[in-house]
């Protein structure tokens, strides 16, 4: 059976990386495949929206340097209302350079990103030294990488062959990296060797069910859409929830949304 088409839950025990499996099973007890871009600039607003929306999601990603009055006392906040609401934090970094320099970007200066931050992602753009270098930090701490092997942005290069070789990158080092940034499910021809397609998660931004994209090269498909037709697997919603006049109405929309196409493309009858 082709991965998307079985539950999170069936899938996690394929993955050795505890980040994986932990989020795969947990998207199933929540019944949410929703994750939320908290791309807000206060401390106060990141942590009323982590509490207010932790329930209905199953990944808070953050964008930590655009918050202005960070401090040591938000992470910790932060990790406890993870621990109560059972959600993941990923933060959105990007890394996208050598392997020695995005090993300290990774551990040390003001963020300490490892220390908190279940999960991580890369631009595979500098070539195989990029993961090798996070691993070095992040494997002790059993923290998760995804590879960004798609955008969703218009004109953006990472696309053909250039997709397809974040895949192979990513199968060679599946003890840490546990999935994509992508726009769809990616068909790779297998390596020489390789009886079948390793699985990954597919997490993908881009998500709106009102707006088409936004004035600076943002692509906006439905949760359908990229759920069903394109297989990923997790949804990442920022404007179009907490833009919102009521951001935990839209989260159980789009929660509803994504946890709908998920059942669809299981075969569960509504
Ligand atoms: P929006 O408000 O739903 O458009 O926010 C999308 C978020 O996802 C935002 O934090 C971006 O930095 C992030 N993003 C994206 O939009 N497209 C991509 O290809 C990648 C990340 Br990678």
């Amino acid at each position: 059976m082709p991965h998307h088409k079985s539950s999170y839950t069936a899938r996690a025990a394929s993955f050795k990386n505890p980040t994986a499996s932990r989020l795969l099973k947990l998207m199933d007890e929540k019944q949410t495949n929703l994750s939320i871009a908290a791309d807000v600039t206060t401390k106060a607003e990141l942590l009323k929206l982590a509490d207010v929306l932790g329930p209905y999601i199953c990944v808070f990603k953050t964008h930590i340097d655009i918050v202005t009055d960070f401090d040591q006392d938000l992470i910790k906040q932060l990790e406890a209302l993870a621990q109560k609401h059972n959600f993941l934090i990923f933060e959105d970094r990007k890394f996208a350079d050598i392997g020695n320099t995005v090993k300290h970007q990774y551990s040390q200066g003001v963020y300490h990103i490892a220390s908190w931050s279940d999960i991580t992602n890369a631009h595979p753009l500098p070539g195989e030294g990029i993961i090798k270098g996070l691993k070095e930090v992040g494997l002790p701490l059993s923290r998760g990488l995804l590879l960004l092997a798609e955008m969703s942005s218009a004109g953006s290069l990472a696309k053909g062959a250039y997709s397809e070789e974040a895949v192979r990158m990513a199968r060679r080092n599946r003890d840490f990296v546990i999935g994509f940034i992508g726009q769809r499910r990616l068909s790779v021809p297998l390596d020489a060797g390789q009886e079948q397609e390793d699985d990954f998660l597919y997490l993908t931004p881009g998500v709106s069910m009102a707006q088409p994209g936004d004035s600076l090269g943002q692509q906006y498909r439905s949760p359908e859409q990229v759920i069903l037709e394109s297989e990923c697997d997790v949804i990442i919603v920022g404007r179009g929830i907490y833009g919102a006049a009521d951001p935990v109405a839209k989260a159980t929309e789009y929660r509803e949304a994504g946890w709908a196409a998920y059942q669809k493309r299981l075969g569960v009858s509504q």
